[in-house]
């Protein structure tokens, strides 16, 4: 039996420091509907979809900073989002800061979701690869401050059975680092979805910033092909608050095509019909990860943070 799916990018426009959760959520359903009315069975929406992008601004109250996480989920103003999954038997990721308490502690994460068609929520991933700095930069126009605001992750790469297939997460600059791509693979997952904010104004770096889109989409392609996954990453992208925010939702495949991308930065649903058995086919030749890799040459990669030369390093 095939296991052919559709499946969609729900890209979100600008989110307004001011607009309501109940506003998101509104523009969130639309696009769930269209997709459903498009046969899709999958919907990926951004990281941190229900507000602004706040780590872009230093907010010294910590109860202005509260105000920009979530305390439970689903709660009054996501539940239309589970209502819809359930009536229209569509699935569904959502990023969204979250505030929890956990062996007494107080813990903020960037979270992720997963939702079934049931409208369950089936799995959770915070982000490890948090990016910016804790303290503010100088002479920033804006700042990015998820190293102060959020912790990283501590639930690993979960990967969870869904929709006939496994899926894993990951969240924004997750994207450009190979391990968590490869931790999910690991574990046999098939498809993999993001969310992200990617500003292309980071002022002072403008030689970056006009790569922003080709980094973001050669992070997808090398991703999706190195580890033999379909993948959707979704936008929240134009200019918020001042600040420019890349588009370019995609969707895909496991020999790194793109079969989908997003043309506007604005709300924007793109759909692609996955044949997810197409990932075997490489898992089985190029990337048969059991007859080609090699752990035991891949100690450093667990053990060492940041890049050392070897004490015996010679030129030669
Ligand atoms: N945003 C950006 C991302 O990784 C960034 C941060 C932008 C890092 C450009 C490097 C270059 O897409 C988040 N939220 O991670």
């Amino acid at each position: 039996m095939t296991r052919k799916y559709i499946v969609s990018s729900a890209q979100m426009g600008p989110i307004a420091r001011a607009e309501t959760r109940q506003s998101c959520v509104r523009r969130m359903t639309d696009m769930m509907q269209e997709a459903a009315a498009r046969g899709s069975r999958f919907v990926v929406f951004p990281e941190l979809a229900l507000t602004s992008f706040f780590p872009r601004w230093m907010i010294d109250d910590p109860d202005e900073l509260d105000m920009w996480f979530e305390t439970s989920m689903p709660n009054i103003d996501t539940a239309p989002l589970f209502e819809m999954a359930k009536t229209h038997h569509i699935g569904f990721s959502l990023g969204y800061a979250e505030k929890t308490v956990e062996n007494g502690k107080t813990r903020y994460f960037n979270t992720a979701i997963l939702v079934n068609q049931n409208g369950e929520i089936c799995g959770k991933y915070r982000k490890v690869h948090l990016p910016g700095y804790h303290e503010p930069q100088p002479n920033r126009h804006h700042q990015h401050l998820e190293k102060r605001y959020f912790e990283q992750g501590n639930l690993g790469f979960p990967v969870t059975p869904m929709l006939d297939t496994r899926i894993g997460m990951l969240i924004c600059n997750d994207r450009r680092w190979p391990e968590g791509w490869r931790v999910l693979a690991l574990q046999a997952a098939e498809l993999v979805c993001l969310g992200y904010n990617t500003p292309d104004d980071h002022s002072g770096f403008a030689d970056v910033d006009a790569l922003a889109d080709f980094h973001h989409i050669l992070s997808m392609q090398s991703g999706s092909y190195q580890n033999s996954v379909w993948s959707i990453a979704t936008a929240k992208c134009g200019a918020e608050e001042g600040s420019s925010l890349i588009g370019n939702s995609v969707i895909t495949a496991p020999s790194g095509q793109v079969v989908a991308q997003s043309n506007t930065l604005e709300d924007e649903v793109i759909h692609a019909e996955i044949d997810l058995d197409m990932a075997q086919q490489y898992r089985q030749t190029f990337f048969d990860f059991a007859r080609h890799r090699a752990p035991e040459c891949y100690r450093l990669i667990t053990e060492r943070k940041g890049a050392e030369p070897e004490p015996d390093d010679t030129l030669c």
